[in-house]
C-alpha cells in the first residue's frame, strides 16, 4: 500500500518481515495506508534517521519500528521526530526477545517510544494501536474500531457457545 501513507512501518532487517506483516495485516483490516522499509539503526544508520525525519512533512501520522536484538531502532527514530513511535521487540536470538524488549522499552526521559509485546502480538498491537491514534481525529475509523471490539467480543461468545455443546 504505497499512495499517501499515513503509517511508516520500519524494521530492522528483512528477517523482521514475517512479525512486522501482522502490524501491516492490522492496518489493512482499517483500510490505513502504510509504507513498510528495511532500515537499520547499526547497518544503515543515515538511512533510518532520514527516513525519520522526513515522516511528518510527507504526511505521515504514526511510526512503528520493530527491531531483535540490541533493538536501538524505535528509540533512534523516536529521536528524530515528533511522531508517535510505536516499538515492537522481534522474538530470537539467544535471549528470545527479552533483548529487544528491554532496549526499546527502557527509554531514557524525554524521548518516548510505546512498547508493544514481543512478536506477533506486539506487532498486531502496534497496527491496531496506531488505528486508535488516527481515530483520534477520524469518526469513521473510531466507529469501525467499535464494531471490530464488538465482533471480537461476540467471537468470544461464540467459541464459549461451542465449549459448553461439547
Ligand atoms: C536487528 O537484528 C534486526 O531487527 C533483526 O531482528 C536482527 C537480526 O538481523 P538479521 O541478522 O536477521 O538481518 O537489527
Amino acid at each position: 500500500m504505497r499512495s499517501e501513507p499515513k503509517v511508516l512501518l520500519i524494521m530492522g532487517s528483512d528477517s523482521d518481515l514475517p512479525v512486522m506483516q501482522e502490524a501491516a495485516d492490522a492496518l489493512s483490516i482499517f483500510n490505513v495506508t502504510y509504507e513498510m522499509r528495511i532500515s537499520s539503526a547499526h547497518r544503515s544508520p543515515s538511512r533510518t534517521l532520514l527516513l525519520a525525519s522526513e515522516a511528518a512533512s510527507r504526511g505521515i501520522k504514526v511510526i512503528i519500528a520493530g527491531a531483535g536484538m540490541a533493538a536501538h531502532l524505535a528509540g533512534v527514530v523516536a529521536a528524530k521526530t515528533t511522531l508517535p513511535v510505536i516499538g515492537v521487540p522481534m522474538p530470537g536470538g539467544a535471549l528470545n526477545g527479552m533483548d529487544a524488549l528491554y532496549s526499546t522499552v527502557q527509554m531514557p526521559a524525554g524521548i518516548p517510544v510505546a512498547t508493544m509485546a514481543i512478536g506477533k502480538a506486539g506487532a498486531k498491537n502496534a497496527g491496531l494501536f496506531a488505528v486508535q491514534i488516527l481515530a483520534l481525529a477520524d469518526t469513521e475509523l473510531s466507529l469501525a474500531l467499535h464494531e471490530y471490539r464488538s465482533e471480537m467480543d461476540k467471537e468470544v461468545e461464540r467459541k464459549d457457545r461451542e465449549l459448553q455443546a461439547r
